[in-house]
């Protein structure tokens, strides 16, 4: 019998909670899209009744080198508790993660709560600051292999996140020089044009994606607008720091 939307939830929350990977859904039952974001939803409530708040939204797959690396050519969002969220310069817990990735991303912080699909033109009205972040990716699967269901019902691997210094929103982010290191050595660089050809586009695909999904962003929020490069793994004791042009430097130890 295939598991219900509730089980796949428990399961996938257990698997984080414990740091265990766990074999894809997809091999063992077919799951559509809207089950996949179902699962998601119940997974992510199972940590609320554990205290966690809802802090923000991220979006996945919006850079080809994410795509690529991944093999998942389509637009993804997962949301963002306030136990994912270290401070700048501050340290992981190694044993709370399976096989974590780190990413360099683009972060807004949201100034108003979103009641409509925003544009280019008014999206920067929404946001009181801008930063560069990291992202700690780490699937829940074996392998971290997926596929697109898959890696919606597992929150798109969401684990951690930590912001750099935040900027005025007016700070032009659409092709900024982004570099990734461990342990001082450079390990990806590229451009935050990656994004979407420019990050601003995410916050946009973000707002749509909200109001489809009934999960508003609200004032306070925080939205990641999606890796420029491939992720990397992380090893424990790992210095790991993103530089992006203007916005400063985001650090963090493994
Ligand atoms: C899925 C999450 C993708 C991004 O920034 O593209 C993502 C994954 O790669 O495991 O966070
Ligand atoms: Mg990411």
């Amino acid at each position: 019998m295939p598991l219900s939307i509730q089980e796949i939830a428990t399961l996938l929350d257990s698997a984080a909670h414990q740091a265990q990977s766990t074999e894809q859904i997809s091999t063992k039952q077919r799951i559509e899209l809207a089950e996949a974001y179902a699962i998601q939803q119940a997974s992510i409530a199972l940590r609320y009744t554990r205290g966690e708040t809802l802090v923000g939204l991220k979006m996945g797959f919006t850079s080809k080198a994410k795509m690529e690396q991944m093999g998942v050519h389509e637009l993804i969002w997962g949301r963002l508790t306030s136990s994912m969220h270290i401070q700048n310069g501050g340290n992981l817990n190694f044993q709370d993660f399976i096989h974590p990735r780190a990413e360099p991303e683009i972060a807004f912080k949201i100034k108003e709560d979103i009641n409509e699909a925003l544009t280019l033109e008014n999206a920067a009205d929404y946001v009181e600051s801008i930063a560069g972040a990291i992202e700690i990716i780490d699937s829940r699967y074996q392998n971290f292999k997926f596929s697109l269901e898959d890696v919606i019902a597992d929150n798109c691997s969401s684990a951690a996140f930590v912001v750099g210094d935040w900027h005025a929103p007016d700070t032009d982010i659409a092709d900024l020089k982004i570099e990734l290191s461990i342990n001082k050595e450079v390990v990806q660089s590229g451009s935050s044009k990656a994004i979407l050809g420019n990050p601003w586009e995410s916050l946009v695909e973000a707002s749509r994606l909200s109001i489809k999904y009934k999960e508003p962003i609200k004032k306070g929020m925080i939205i990641l607008a999606g890796a420029a490069t491939p992720a990397v793994y992380i090893k424990q004791g790992d210095a790991i720091a993103a530089k992006v042009e203007g916005l400063g430097q985001i650090k963090l130890h493994a």
